[in-house]
């Protein structure tokens, strides 16, 4: 394919060391030649540099011959580079103004132009490089926020699951070819052995695509994290939880009931796995518009959690809104949280336990920082049941990939369903086309360009 030639800083901006600015193109070692002076003056120009070597020198305004930066130069030729292109990375000093400069006498060249957000990555798909895939995950080792998350996503780029989907299109592949070749040589008739070939292959498609959705949710849950509400009545100790949790006082904490007016969000990370926790007011009547406001708000918080941790005192007897709440929360995953247990016994703990299960109760305090680690512990068990080390770590995690899946199981099963009431055979090529397509647009065989572009603008600049 032809391109043009494109930059783009690569790097935050803001102050640091170095900046990065990336061209890649047909055009970019020239452009970048132009613009460079060699300190070793044996290196005539920068075309002449072999491939994946590093040059020191300046960039120099071309028309006043200004010294506008100290740099070193990589040279990477295509096809062994990120976009598969010619590609240079300028290192200029950080900050915005040596690098914006930089950057400004390159965009002043003919044939350079600013890449748009995630088109560096784009070309490396489209010059087929990376599949679509690998490219999400690109984007995902970006954003991840965890050590696991960015493991997965590391994992994803390499192209792991993209060979576990090309497996599942082989599978499929195979029935197709089976049924093009009865479809064109009828008189080889061999009935009852194809349906029975089309169901086993059919089926153990299925049985491929049904492990990848069972990983689908962990995968959600690594990547945006487990929105965990901490809720309770008020002066329970809430806020202390997050702050204990977060080794932040970043919520306020008081003796004073109602404290916590706004939802209050940290991220966390317990055992590798991200927990967005939100600190909500305490939850009570009351006649207090603004806590009023504030019990809303905990109440939506409530509703959209992943994991609700209830929060309730040692040094008090039941209230009945925790009677109340408990019952309404308790098919949700919950864990209660017994704090305050350097005080004083007033809670009925066999009252407690006859309301929840009580594998599901942990007692804390947060003054005394005791049973953190059984809390972290518990929330750890509850979303993997604590055998997420062992795992290979191929999560599906995108919804674009889950919806894709499940289309492609659909389309087997009517194959299997049209297959049992005798339906003929080039409907049910259709059906198993249909499959083999969603699973190519999962890689990007089949993906249309308004999909493509849809995808690369969540990048960012200069990736
Ligand atoms: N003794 C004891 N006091 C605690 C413990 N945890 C919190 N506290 C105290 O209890 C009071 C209330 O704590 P917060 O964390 O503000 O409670 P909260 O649930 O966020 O309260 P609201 O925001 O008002 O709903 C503070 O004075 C804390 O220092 C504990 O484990 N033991
Ligand atoms: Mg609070």
């Amino acid at each position: 394919m032809d391109f043009d030639t494109i930059a783009a800083i690569s790097t935050a901006l803001g102050e640091g060391g170095i900046a990065i600015i990336r061209i890649s193109g047909p055009k970019a070692i020239r452009a970048a030649d132009h613009l460079f002076k060699a300190k070793n003056k044996s290196l005539q120009s920068l075309e002449e540099a072999p491939s994946h070597t590093i040059h020191y020198g300046h960039i120099v305004e071309p028309k006043t011959d200004r010294i506008i930066d100290e740099v070193l130069v990589s040279v990477m030729r295509g096809p062994k580079s990120f976009t598969a292109e010619d590609v240079v990375e300028i290192n200029t000093h950080g900050g915005i103004i040596a690098v914006k400069q930089v950057m400004d006498v390159i965009l002043e060249m003919d044939d350079v132009r600013i890449a748009e957000p995630g088109e560096f990555t784009k070309r490396a798909f489209l010059n087929g490089r990376i599949d679509l895939m690998q490219a999400e995950a690109v984007i995902d080792v970006i954003r991840s926020r965890s050590d696991r998350a960015f493991s997965i996503a590391q994992k994803q780029s390499e192209g792991v699951l993209s060979r576990k989907i090309a497996a599942l299109r082989q599978t499929v592949i195979e029935l197709l070819a089976h049924i093009e070749v009865n479809i064109d040589y009828p008189e080889h008739d061999v009935e009852e052995l194809t349906a029975q070939f089309i169901k086993d292959q059919c089926q153990s498609a299925i049985v491929e695509i049904e492990k990848l959705l069972k990983t689908a949710n962990e995968g959600k849950i690594l990547r945006e994290g487990i929105v965990t509400a901490i809720v309770g009545r008020p002066n329970v100790g809430k806020s202390s939880m997050l702050n204990t949790l977060a080794q932040d006082e970043k919520a306020i904490v008081t003796d004073i009931p109602g404290t916590t007016r706004d939802v209050i969000e940290q991220v966390v990370t317990i055992n590798g796995i991200p927990l967005r926790l939100l600190d909500t007011a305490g939850i009570r009547e009351t006649s207090d518009l603004v806590e009023k406001i504030g019990v809303e708000r905990s109440k939506d918080a409530l509703k959209d959690a992943d994991l609700i941790l209830y929060v309730i005192n040692y040094n008090e007897s039941l209230h009945d809104e925790d009677k109340i709440l408990l019952q309404e929360l308790i098919d949700r995953p919950l864990i209660v949280i017994v704090n305050k247990t350097d005080l004083q016994q007033q809670l009925d703990m066999a009252e407690l336990q006859s309301l929840v299960d009580k594998n599901m109760v942990v007692q804390t305090s947060m003054i005394a920082d005791e049973g953190i680690d059984q809390l972290e512990q518990k929330i750890s068990e509850l979303f993997f049941d604590g055998q997420l080390e062992s795992d290979d770590l191929t999560y599906i995690s995108n919804v674009r990939h889950i919806s894709l899946l499940k289309k492609a199981r659909q389309a087997l099963y009517d194959a299997i369903e049209a297959t049992d009431v005798g339906i003929p055979i080039d409907i049910i090529q259709i059906d198993a086309r249909m499959a083999w397509e969603a699973l190519g647009e999962i890689l990007g065989d089949q993906a249309g360009d308004s999909l493509i572009d849809q995808i690369f603008t969540q990048f960012c600049l200069g990736k």
